[in-house]
């Protein structure tokens, strides 16, 4: 590092001088010197004669003409990032040539050569790591690209848009020339070349257009792809029936790679995948990795519209594309599915997540203001909280007024790079809306609180409620101003009847405090609250126990039920730590938890409701974390709770146990699920259980119960659990992603050898530090095994520490990752203070700190 890495601010945006209106791309692919060859039409768009300022990094310049004439070495300027050409020109031709290494580019950013794959990745700044550009999103070109490789060790060469050209050449080489019609910014690129296998497949759009559908796979993996391509289809037949949106290209393809750094990247025509949420059979992928799979094609297929056809401005206005994207893709599963278990999952990475950012020193409005490393700004806020606000405006306009105002966005502004601003407009203008308030959730950040009080007056038959919030503040953003808060909400009476009191189910908190009177309340009723989890904040209200427990009983909401075992179960483990006593759970809870197994509800919301909160979620309540009584808490808990339902949890397990072949649909998904949970409790009653799992494990004719049986008796430290994983190895060695859950159910196990575990599973022939899936599913899940990862003696940071140091020369983004967990340091004991400082200190001193720590590091160092 020459130079500190420099922060950019959102308020300084500037339209760009110059624009790119195309681009002639030629590739040599070669393993370690590529050539490129770049012909960009540039036309000027400022007044002024100022320079055209070129990103580039880590290129090498070979040689640049403008308008065919070679640029002499004095009229042009190239450092580190920059190639800077002075130039009075308005309108000309630039080419460039220059060469790249892929084999030497283990960050996985820009082009890079992996297991014999060719790859690029270039959101957010990648592209300037390919050739230098104006690598900024808000310049639109129109791109042809031409790809030439070896044939026999890259029969597929690829790029966007529809392929106009291919040809064998002298020397053992061939090409295709690839053209897509819509301009596009840079970041939406991308090239593939390598061996493949391809599922073929076609799609009819309701124009009657036949779309060509490909997905391109590592050799001999054809029997995972069906799935995929089904989630393919049916999301382009979801787009348009929910959202009028219709596929605008004649193929589409999808490529999966092993090697990759997020889930996937939508680049235009041509998205490229992480393996892991492409390749999925009953026998390698659990029923959650094919809903992931739905979900992540589902997700970067929408983005054609939300993100590709209009796409951001600039790089703040990420959740522009991403929350909107989120969202859609949320709906998208809740429609195929069940819309409970969606909802229920992703609050629980709101709460769990989100909520956690969100009060840390990298906390974030969902369009921040303020960023040095781009890549850091994928995150939950952006992501999650981001579909959570439009989730929001969806309540607040309902379906059809919210369908009107992405209308109304697409006709402003199709084909542009916009803000988020300009959608909340389009939403607004469409529905004849003041969002002035609403607004606020783009611009502050932190979680807002919401305190609950409500009083009844039984001779007035009046009940009122008044609701204040408070948002604490946040790095840089001291006072608060309210948020514009929807609360929906139902009201049952003590039996659990529901009653109506008014028609107007969603009440507006817009002011710091608000009062609101319900009137011909006949008798007392129990308020059910923020139904389907109406907007992202905290509640703190004290409802009675007997009232959360007819709220789980009946309340009408899904969601609502969930949440009122969530409170129950909550509540018991605070007490006992503030206590500090043994969890105490009461007759009638358990009465409550059995009623509701027995019930006739569905068995995806009985395993939800039975799911212990997580640490992180229960560790939210706290100003100093408690770690050790968080876990034990839980775990009593836990024990607890399988002494006093086992006849339930094992007669439920037998009901759900089926000898049916295994198949993929809702009603087996949820069965499977019970199950699941049936069996983790019963595991926890010690070797009672031993044959269950080791029958499970050994009958399973599919990935989700083998897997269930392993990690129940893995998590409860059950006597089989050793020889369960050595034969689970046993039979997946060498199947990466298999072998992923292999380590992933190890690195959290509550155990004290899991550090040592975890050491040395890094040296597993399977395990590999140049992967990311590798690094994620061992180490970045140890980070998340709370008793382990924070260990009193500061082992488990020691262990994650060290290896981001070793990740901070090769693959920065990855690197950055796992120092999220240190990020909150300052939420745990003096001790694990001073342990947790002691890493960021030694990264702080790094010599050449990537920008990605670097901006982490200070944050979390600031005092
Ligand atoms: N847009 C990509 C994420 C790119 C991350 C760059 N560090 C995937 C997605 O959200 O669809
Ligand atoms: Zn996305």
């Amino acid at each position: 590092m020459t130079q500190l890495p420099k922060a950019k601010y959102r308020k300084d945006y500037q339209a760009p001088e110059f624009t790119i209106t195309d681009v002639d791309l030629t590739f040599n692919l070669h393993p370690t010197e590529t050539r490129v060859v770049s012909v960009l039409k540039v036309v000027r768009q400022g007044n002024h004669e100022k320079p055209l300022v070129l990103d580039g990094e880590q290129l090498t310049l070979l040689s640049i003409k403008v308008d065919g004439v070679k640029v002499p070495e004095d009229s042009y300027q190239c450092d580190e990032q920059n190639l800077t050409l002075d130039t009075s020109l308005d309108t000309f031709t630039l080419e460039i040539e220059n060469s790249v290494n892929p084999t030497a580019n283990e960050a996985l950013e820009g082009l890079y050569l992996a297991e014999d794959t060719f790859c690029t990745q270039c959101e957010a700044e990648g592209f300037r790591r390919i050739t230098y550009y104006l690598d900024r999103p808000d310049v639109l070109a129109k791109f042809t690209t031409t790809v030439i490789a070896d044939l026999d060790k890259f029969p597929y060469v690829l790029s966007n848009g529809n392929k106009i050209k291919q040809a064998e050449l002298d020397n053992g080489k061939h090409l295709a020339t690839w053209q897509d019609p819509f301009p596009k910014p840079c970041y939406l690129f991308a090239l593939v070349a390598g061996n493949f296998d391809v599922l073929r497949d076609k799609f009819t759009t309701r124009e009657g257009r036949s779309v060509d559908l490909e997905l391109f796979v590592d050799k001999g993996n054809l029997d995972r792809a069906d799935h995929a391509m089904l989630s393919l289809k049916n999301a382009m037949k979801w787009d348009e029936e929910r959202f009028d949106l219709v596929y605008d290209l004649d193929i589409y393809m999808v490529v999966a790679v092993d090697f990759f750094n997020m889930g996937a990247m939508e680049n235009k025509g041509l998205n490229v995948f992480n393996a892991k949420y492409v390749l999925a059979n009953p026998k390698t992928a659990t029923d959650q990795d094919f809903l992931n799979v739905e979900s992540v094609i589902g997700h970067e297929y929408f983005h054609n519209w939300t993100g590709n056809r209009v796409t951001c401005r600039d790089w703040f206005q990420l959740s522009l594309k991403e929350g909107l994207t989120v969202f859609r893709d949320q709906e998208f599963s809740s429609d195929l599915g069940s819309r409970a278990v969606n909802r229920i999952q992703d609050v629980r990475v709101i709460r769990s997540h989100q909520f956690a950012e969100d009060s840390g020193p990298m906390a974030h409005p969902i369009r921040p203001d303020k960023v040095v490393q781009m890549n850091n700004f994928y995150t939950v806020t952006v992501y999650n909280k981001g579909a959570e606000v439009i989730r929001m405006i969806h309540t607040l306009l309902g379906e059809t007024g919210f369908q009107k105002g992405m209308k109304l966005y697409f006709e402003r502004h199709d084909g542009n790079a916009v803000t988020c601003e300009d959608f909340v407009k389009a939403m607004e203008d469409a529905n004849g809306q003041d969002f002035s308030v609403f607004r606020h959730w783009y611009s502050q950040a932190g979680t807002p609180v919401v305190t609950v009080e409500e009083s009844y007056d039984a001779n007035a038959k009046e009940l009122t409620l008044k609701l204040k919030q408070a948002t604490a503040s946040t790095p840089g953003q001291e006072q608060k101003v309210p948020f514009h808060i929807p609360v929906k909400w139902s009201a049952y009476s003590e039996k659990g009847e529901r009653l109506s009191l008014g028609n107007n189910d969603v009440l507006h908190l817009k002011e710091s405090e608000a009062s609101f009177t319900f009137e011909n309340v006949a008798e007392k009723p129990i308020l059910s609250l923020f139904d389907n989890f109406s907007a992202p904040v905290k509640v703190k209200r004290n409802l009675t126990d007997d009232e959360l427990r007819v709220l789980l009983a009946h309340s009408e909401d899904d969601f609502s039920r969930w949440d009122a075992a969530q409170s129950l179960f909550t509540r018991i483990i605070e007490k006992a730590i503030s206590n500090n006593s043994e969890a105490e759970l009461s007759v009638k809870t358990i009465q409550a938890c059995q009623n509701l197994l027995r019930a006739n509800t569905d068995p995806a919301l009985k395993a939800l409701a039975l799911t212990l909160p997580t640490a992180s979620t229960i560790a939210d309540g706290y100003k100093t974390i408690p770690v050790e009584a968080i876990n034990t808490q839980l775990k009593s808990l836990k024990i607890q709770l399988a002494e006093a339902l086992e006849s339930d949890f094992t007669e439920l397990l037998n009901a759900c146990s089926s000898n049916k072949p295994y198949q993929l649909n809702g009603d087996d998904i949820a069965r499977r699920q019970l199950k699941q949970i049936c069996l983790s409790y019963l595991a926890e009653l010690g070797d009672a259980t031993v044959g269950n799992l080791k029958q499970q494990f050994e009958q399973a004719d599919n990935l989700t119960d083998q897997l269930g049986a392993l990690q129940a008796s893995v998590w409860a430290n059950n006597s089989v659990a050793e020889p369960l994983l050595n034969l689970f190895e046993k039979q997946w060695q060498g199947e990466k992603l298999v072998m992923d859950k292999w380590f992933s159910t190890q690195a959290l196990a509550n155990s004290e050898q899991t550090v040592e575990r975890v050491k040395s599973l890094m040296t597993h022939p399977d395990f590999s530090l140049k992967n990311p899936n590798r690094i994620y599913s061992l180490l970045a899940a140890f980070t998340q095994n709370q008793p382990q990862f924070h260990r009193a003696d500061g082992a488990g940071y020691e262990l994650i520490g060290a290896i981001i140091q070793q990740l901070n020369a090769s693959n920065p983004q990855v690197a950055s990752r796992l120092l999220s967990a240190f990020v909150s340091w300052r939420r745990y004991d003096e001790n694990r203070q001073q342990l947790m400082k002691k890493q960021l200190e030694s990264l702080r001193n790094l010599p050449d700190l990537a920008s990605d720590l670097f901006e982490k590091v200070e944050s979390c160092l600031t005092e």
